[in-house]
């Protein structure tokens, strides 16, 4: 594989969006992240379910991940740390490609505190957007997601 070629699924990702990586893991910034800080960290290889890991890649994300919300709790002044995983359509995983989404989170930053679940669903997130012609919801530009990216990046040195 191209040490420095990512995909998500079917997408190809800028390596502006990524903000670290090792052998079998990297971390990128979010598109259309729900709370500031909410980015995933990804097997290199384009598997689509976490059984399908081998344990160093199990091991690896994980660990990846660990760092990854020690550094972006601190960075974005939160105090603790929504990981989560969903695994397979039926649980709302919506690009085919193991990902663990790490959202920093902070005191009321949801009413409810596991609406937060609901946000992370693309397809409910939508059917918001319908419903609320108020709220525009699009996709970031690369420019936007690069200087966050960019901003962590720093975090690893
Ligand atoms: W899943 O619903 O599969 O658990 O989550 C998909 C996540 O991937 C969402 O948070 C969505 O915003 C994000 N996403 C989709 N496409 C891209 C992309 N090209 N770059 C970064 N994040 C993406």
């Amino acid at each position: 594989m191209d040490s420095e070629s990512y995909m998500f699924g079917p997408y190809k990702i800028d390596l502006k969006q990524v903000f670290y990586s090792t052998q079998l893991s990297y971390a990128l910034v979010n598109l259309r992240p729900v709370v500031p800080g909410h980015v995933l960290i990804c097997p290199r290889r384009e598997i689509k379910r976490f059984v399908d890991l081998t344990a160093d890649e199990t091991s690896d994300i994980w660990l990846t991940a660990q760092k990854v919300g020690l550094q972006l709790e601190s960075y974005h002044k939160a105090s603790s740390l929504t990981f989560t995983i969903q695994d397979g359509p039926q649980s709302g995983q919506t690009v085919p490609h193991v990902h663990i989404h790490i959202l920093p989170r902070k005191r009321g930053d949801f009413e409810k505190n596991d609406e937060i679940y609901d946000a992370i669903k693309e397809k409910e997130k939508e059917l918001k957007q319908k419903l609320d012609l108020d709220e525009e919801r699009k996709d970031r530009t690369i420019e936007e997601m690069a200087e966050e990216a960019a901003n962590y990046r720093k975090l690893f040195t």
